[in-house]
């Protein structure tokens, strides 16, 4: 078997997406319904615009599975655009007057035109539906071995949660934040969320946000020390940065590394027998300030993965622009939008770190089928467990 990844196609208001998965293995059980549970959540939270009343995202598997299994071929999943409108000239007409903040100025020159529409279909973040589709099947993997993501809106302006999320708590946690129309499980900054997405409608503004995702059950030692492209630290934030509107990714601590003494940083390495069994194989740390990653692999603690959107770049009040034919000063188009989408942008990432780490995972023991995968993890940890 190859190693894993997948790639997306289609475009914003084009037919369908498409999400193509290859280095699957066989055996492995999908869970439609987890799939299209997570694609329904993408399209959802407080402040989505009008297009999501009109689609009702779903994958349709093209190839991959027999009766619900994978039998290890590329599985391809479609999910329809009901407002599929590219190629009609009245409800997809030429766009001249790029957003600040999106694709359209720097796409536009690159594709040598003055009209912005081919690249802006492309840019939209429409496109996540299929990342999702493709994370949330390889989560379909990891809960065979008891990893599971959890991810959600820490905060924005003048909204930002102090919730502690731990491997005890993060399941109420999630039951809290599935309650919630900003994906954040803490009510008080839930409703400072709400008010603020509010707020910014009425003013035909944007607003952006903190999405923060939690990794449980990894052993460690996945991902590499010897390359950088190896690193799973290097991926996950590859990863993340690659959704759309992302401006920062940071693991554990992050940027606040830089800010405090080596003693205050790194984290304590203790042994409970008690846990020997468990993934982390008894190693324990009194904090996890690392984000679960050391030398660009696991080390048993819960991955953490912080990132930031920024406002969206479509505001109904326009920005500062110019015409492309002309050059003179406009503002920019207004073209169907979000005030936020900091709760499906939350989905998004849980699912494309889950994918980077079902990478990883197959790598260290992957095989054709999921029975060897799973000796292979097995083997792995009893060979841990017995060093001495
Ligand atoms: C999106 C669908 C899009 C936008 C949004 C993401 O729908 P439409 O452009 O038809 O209104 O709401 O796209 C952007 C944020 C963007 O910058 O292009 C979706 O399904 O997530």
């Amino acid at each position: 078997m190859g190693n894993l990844s997948f790639s997306t196609a289609g475009e914003s208001h084009g037919p369908s997406l498409i999400a193509l998965v290859e280095g699957f293995p066989e055996g492995v059980t999908v869970d439609e319904s987890f799939i299209n549970a997570e694609l329904v959540r993408r399209q959802g939270g407080y402040g989505r615009g009008a297009r999501q009343r009109i689609e009702a995202d779903s994958v349709e598997f093209l190839s991959g599975l027999r009766r619900g299994v994978t039998i290890g071929s590329p599985i391809a999943m479609r999910i329809v655009n009901k407002d599929c409108r590219i190629d009609d000239p009245e409800k997809a007409p030429p766009l001249y007057r790029p957003r600040p903040g999106h694709a359209d100025l720097a796409g536009s020159i690159k594709w040598l035109t003055t009209d912005c529409r081919g690249v802006l279909e492309r840019a939209s973040a429409r496109e996540t539906a299929a990342r999702t589709a493709a994370g949330a099947l390889s989560r379909c993997l990891l809960r065979e071995f008891g990893i599971e993501a959890f991810a959600f809106v820490r905060g924005s302006i003048g909204a930002n949660s102090e919730i502690e999320v731990t491997p005890t708590n993060w399941r109420q946690l999630q039951v809290a934040r599935d309650g919630s129309e900003v994906a954040c499980p803490d009510a008080a900054t839930d409703a400072k969320l709400v008010e603020l997405i509010r707020t910014a409608k009425i003013q035909k503004d944007t607003v952006g946000g903190l999405c923060e995702t939690h990794v449980f059950g990894c052993p460690p030692g996945l991902g590499s020390c010897m390359s950088r492209d190896l690193r799973l630290d290097s991926r996950l934030a590859s990863a993340v940065m690659g959704i759309q509107a992302f401006k920062s990714v940071e693991i554990g601590l992050g940027r606040a590394v830089a800010m405090h003494m080596g003693s205050q940083v790194h984290d304590p390495i203790g042994f409970d027998e008690s846990r020997r069994q468990e993934p982390c194989l008894g190693y324990v740390r009194s904090r996890n300030n690392a984000g679960g990653l050391e030398g660009g692999m696991t080390n048993g603690m819960p991955i953490v993965v912080t990132g930031a959107m920024k406002p969206i770049s479509t505001l109904l009040q326009g920005m500062p622009s110019v015409d492309l034919r002309t050059h003179q000063p406009e503002q920019s188009t207004y073209e169907r939008s979000d005030v936020s989408a900091v709760a499906a942008a939350s989905v998004v990432m849980e699912n494309v770190v889950a994918f980077e780490v079902a990478r990883a995972f197959l790598e260290k023991f992957g095989g054709d089928t999921l029975r060897e995968v799973r000796m292979a993890y097995e083997a792995y940890l009893s060979a841990a467990r017995a060093l001495q």
